[in-house]
């Protein structure tokens, strides 16, 4: 028995360099998510061995395909799926991230219903599914990851209905009266798609239930809390509240070269009190709703000037769709607006750092950060405020509530991300607090995180797909 993952992004993107080509680890949650826990799983799942499918992050020109794809399933397992410039404007930039992603997201007047960008997502759909039935048998395990492949389940299922299939989506699931706002053949393609697999995992209960009143709504079909009934099929649904590699981050701490750096950060930054924040950019990471509540915080509270450093870190993500470039010029010229109004000769309040940071400096900045400020207006999971808490258990979370973390991490400093006044008083209240105080106030969510990480959600997901029955007939709804 093997074990296929199938995700848009192999753990490792190609970059090109003069005329060579390198590889680096890919960033973003799911990535980091599952290598940390690859040997878990084949452990639990009594696989001989793995694969990942996915695509290699560039457009690789076809004479050096048959090279890198030997590269990279010698040195990772990984099996690229080439996708060429259209389709990657049409599919990843076009339907996953301005139609999906805007509507799961709950900001439908973001999103754009184009025909043949749909039309390039299910050709998309399809590539991935003629690469993984290349190396399936009828005993295997594929897990199937996100948005990008809501598809894939029917197009195995329909060459190999014995393949157990599992669905994990790593965004919300919006409520139906958003869903229903893509145009049909989109809407019922998509359920299809994704109804085929045997275990559907969602991060928490609302999604999974916003799924379940989507598809009752849709066809009518039984179901109770957590099952589907659909032609005599039986399809699982269940909430897997995504983690992290919990002792990588508490542990960071004792690194020498972590500890280096921590010092020299605290020097630079004068000892002032650090507020963090750390984002892909993207208008759903709602970092202009924080820099609004910084202004306020600024104007509020007038002790805290000279005292206080904002650092926020906008990680580059999605360049070329208009909306994205649009939150980042917002972003840009915000953050010139509040240094200019407010900074010093020897002072300004936010240092702004629009790339990706290597591990090394990312974590001692969350050791630094005497709060962590996360102000999205949806979020799947939010795992840098996981993260956060791992590597800082006397550091303040201040948690949006519209993020899934926020069932799991309850005892954070819970706000909303409109209530920017809310923001500025909860900033105040959570500076004021000693480090003793925060560390006592984190401890259940420090232990809950140790016994949750991300070797449990990976073990939970699997454990219940290994004893899922394949469902052996693809659904075909009308
Ligand atoms: C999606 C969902 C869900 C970030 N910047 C750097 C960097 N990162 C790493 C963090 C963290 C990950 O990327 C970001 O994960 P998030 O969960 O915060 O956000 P998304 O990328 O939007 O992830 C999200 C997740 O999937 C998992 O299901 O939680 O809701 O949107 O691990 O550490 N890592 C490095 N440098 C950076 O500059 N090295």
């Amino acid at each position: 028995m093997k074990l296929i993952i199938a995700s848009n992004r192999l753990p490792v993107y190609a970059v090109k360099e003069g005329d060579s080509l390198i590889f680096k680890q890919s960033p973003g949650g799911l990535v980091q998510g599952l290598s940390a826990s690859i040997g878990t799983i084949l452990e639990i799942t009594e696989s001989k061995d793995y694969f990942w499918i996915g695509w290699p992050g560039e457009t690789i020109e076809e004479v050096n395909q048959e090279r890198v794809y030997e590269y990279l399933l010698k040195t990772l397992n990984a099996i690229p799926v080439f996708l060429s410039k259209e389709e990657m404007e049409k599919f990843y930039l076009g339907f996953c991230n301005s139609t999906l992603w805007p509507i799961f997201h709950s900001f439908p007047s973001f999103a754009k219903f184009k025909r043949d960008e749909f039309e390039r997502y299910i050709e998309v759909n399809k590539k991935f599914a003629e690469t993984a039935l290349k190396i399936l048998d009828d005993d295997d395990l594929l897990w199937i990851h996100d948005y990008h492949l809501m598809l894939l389940p029917s197009f195995i299922k329909k060459e190999k209905p014995n393949v157990l299939v599992g669905f994990f989506l790593h965004i919300p699931f919006p409520p139906y009266e958003i869903f229903k706002l893509m145009p049909k053949n989109m809407r019922e393609t998509i359920l299809e798609g994704v109804l085929n697999a045997d275990l559907i995992g969602f991060h928490t209960y609302q999604y999974q239930q916003n799924f379940i009143k989507t598809v009752r709504s849709i066809f009518s079909i039984e179901h109770d809390i957590k099952n589907i009934y659909i032609d005599g099929r039986r399809i699982r649904t269940d909430v897997f509240p995504i983690s992290i590699d919990f002792d990588k981050y508490n542990k960071a701490e004792e690194l020498p070269e972590i500890k280096k750096r921590v010092a020299e950060l605290k020097n630079l930054s004068h000892n002032s009190k650090v507020v963090l924040s750390i984002d892909r950019l993207d208008y759903s990471k709602g970092i202009v709703n924080r820099l609004f509540a910084v202004e306020r915080f600024l104007e509020k509270y007038p002790e805290f000037h000279k005292n206080v450093l904002f650092i926020v870190v906008v990680v580059p993500s999605r360049i070329g769709v208009e909306k994205y470039n649009e939150t980042k010029e917002y972003i840009d010229s915000l953050i010139g607006k509040i240094n200019g109004r407010f900074s010093t000769i020897d002072w300004s309040p936010i240092q702004y750092l629009f790339k990706n940071l290597p591990f090394e400096e990312l974590v001692p900045l969350y050791i630094l950060g005497d709060a962590l400020l996360v102000t999205s207006l949806a979020d799947g999971m939010n795992l840098v405020s996981k993260e956060y808490i791992a590597a800082n258990p006397k550091g303040a979370l201040i948690l949006s509530e519209l993020t899934g973390a926020a069932e799991d991490l309850r005892r954070a400093f819970i706000i909303n991300p409109n209530d920017i006044e809310g923001i500025a008083d909860t900033l105040k209240e959570a500076l004021s607090l000693s480090k003793d105080e925060l560390f006592e106030r984190n401890k259940i969510m420090v232990e809950y995180l140790k016994k949750n990480d991300i070797k449990k959600w990976t073990t939970s997901f699997l454990e219940e797909l290994s004893q899922c029955t394949p469902t052996k007939k693809p659904i075909y709804l009308d």
